[in-house]
């Protein structure tokens, strides 16, 4: 069948603006974030119902066509960038934007999966509310590919990755069925708890239409404080240290090397006068919706400990929302910073706490020992175990050709690394096209295995999103 006659097909199920089939606008959805990878489709579909959804996957299965899902397609790994054999089809949530019900009492909020981030945000904040999900893609990331990639960031420290956020949901599964558990529950012990299925399953699984999230109370009080750490500072001490001393109001603990922070810097318009210590610098911030702690005496209980141990050097503490503003735009640029200097390899990885002193150490003597000309931009989530520890790309280097050569050789060593560390090669960003490979190489056998089957049953004729993440059973694997 012509490529025309299947768009005709879809066309019938969706209005005029559902399927987009020009190519300069399907462009647009075809190349990965980081632009790594240019795929082939032959339309865009964009759903306005659930419903819609499930009479697409039908047709798709019909008609022998792949399903790739996309939200905001800001993941870093391809799992929203269809293949090159023009077999696969888009579908893109965007018209399913809604903000279907904020429960106050029961604290959650139901959305559609096409919601945007922040306007999710937005109205739990209206409501007095707090979703606690913030990363720097939030003003275009989708909910469903949150979900798709159980999305981390910069207060998961606090309040978990967007697993621990979803309290129901509602998809579609390979064969048009409606999973339909849009429930609000903490407490709901009735089987297999199918809707962690699609956390992390970066469409592979089913498509996401809906989800009901967990909310927090708003805070009220924040203390920001940016801290220069000294020579040495052991970063897993001193974690421990502001949760035990804040009595665990602490709500981010984000690390940054003085390059990552000069990266930022350079790209804002109007950068704080912050900077790093010998030991780099850390963002710190509690948090509290009661009026009633006295939060700037925390820090600052915290803060002379710290001094007094030797660990810090110097720490500012932001004198007005726009200070602690500006702090924080200095941490979420550097991927922006990090890209207007052409770009770097990219290296999502976690260690148990306890030793990210130890990766720390080995990583670097592994780069040293790669090339010495090799610059490094390291920052991340410290609290949750998880750095970017990543390789700029020379300016007068290909970066694409840069970034393979990276990959396919010090990307390796630093990933075995953190393997024998007791860690992984993908702390939030998830597998998709480009770390399968990895998955193969670190995963252990019987978990893939596991995978590999619950992909069959899931999506026994391989529809949704084939090619990333991992391979469907066969029954003659010997895995
Ligand atoms: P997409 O990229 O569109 O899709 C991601 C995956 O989910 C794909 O496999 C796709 O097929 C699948 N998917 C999408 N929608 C659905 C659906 N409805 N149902 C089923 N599957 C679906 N990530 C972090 O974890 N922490 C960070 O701090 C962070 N910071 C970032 C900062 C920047 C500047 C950028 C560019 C990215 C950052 N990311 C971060 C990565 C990215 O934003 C997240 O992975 C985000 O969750 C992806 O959402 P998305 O809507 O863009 O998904
Ligand atoms: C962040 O923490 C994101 O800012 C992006 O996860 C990390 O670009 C990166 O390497
Ligand atoms: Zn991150």
């Amino acid at each position: 069948m012509s490529y025309s006659v299947q768009i005709h097909a879809f066309r019938e199920l969706l209005d005029q603006t559902g399927v987009v089939d020009d190519p300069e606008r399907i462009a647009t959805y075809t190349t990965d974030q980081r632009q790594l990878f240019t795929g082939s489709t032959f339309a865009v579909l964009k759903p306005a119902t659930t419903k819609q959804v499930a009479d697409i996957v039908k047709l798709a299965a019909r008609l022998s066509i792949g399903v790739v899902p996309q939200g905001g397609n800001t993941s870093y790994c391809g799992g929203a960038t269809p293949d090159a054999s023009g077999r696969q089809i888009i579908v893109s949530l965007e018209r399913m934007d809604r903000i279907r019900e904020i429960d106050p009492l029961s604290m959650s909020i139901s959305v559609d999966a096409g919601a945007i981030l922040k306007n999710v945000q937005d109205a739990a904040a209206d409501a007095g509310l707090l979703l606690p999900l913030s990363l720097g893609a939030e003003g275009s990331c989708r909910i469903g590919g949150n979900i798709g990639t159980n999305a981390g960031g910069l207060s998961v420290v606090k309040y978990g990755m967007t697993r621990d956020l979803l309290l129901g949901i509602e998809a579609v599964l390979a064969d048009g069925t409606i999973v339909s558990d849009m429930r609000k529950l903490r407490k709901n012990n009735t089987g297999y708890d199918v809707k962690q299925c699609f956390v992390g399953s970066e469409g592979t699984l089913g498509i996401v239409t809906g989800a009901v999230l967990r909310l927090a109370p708003l805070p009220t009080r924040r203390t920001t404080a940016w801290l220069k750490l000294a020579a040495g500072a052991p970063l897993a001490e001193l974690l421990a240290l502001v949760r035990r001393e804040s009595a665990d109001l602490l709500t981010t603990f984000e690390f940054m090397t003085a390059r990552s922070i000069a990266l930022a810097t350079d790209a804002m318009t109007n950068p704080p006068s912050v900077g790093a210590g010998p030991g780099g610098a850390v963002l710190v911030e509690l948090a509290s919706s009661s009026n009633h702690l006295d939060l700037d005496g925390l820090i600052e209980g915290v803060l002379s400990e710290a001094v007094e141990s030797g660990w810090i050097e110097d720490a500012f503490l932001a004198q007005s929302g726009a200070q602690r503003a500006a702090m924080w735009e200095a941490r979420e640029t550097i991927p922006e910073g990090e890209k207007r200097c052409n770009g770097s390899v990219k290296h999502d990885i976690s260690v148990p706490l306890s030793a990210i002193q130890r990766f720390l150490d080995a990583a670097g003597s592994q780069v040293r020992a790669y090339g010495t000309n090799l610059e490094l931009s390291v920052y991340g989530h410290v609290g949750d175990g998880n750095l970017h520890y990543n390789v700029l790309v020379p300016s007068n280097a290909d970066r694409i050709e840069f970034t393979r050569e990276i990959e396919g050789g010090l990307s390796l060593q630093l990933y075995d690394t953190a393997a024998s560390l007791g860690g992984t090669f993908s702390a939030e960003h998830g597998v998709g096209r480009f770390k399968k490979h990895l998955l193969e190489r670190y995963g252990d056998a019987g978990r893939i295995a596991a995978m590999r089957r619950i992909k069959a049953a899931f999506d026994p004729a391989n529809i949704l999103n084939a090619g990333a993440v991992v391979r469907p059973f066969e029954p003659d694997d010997v895995d």
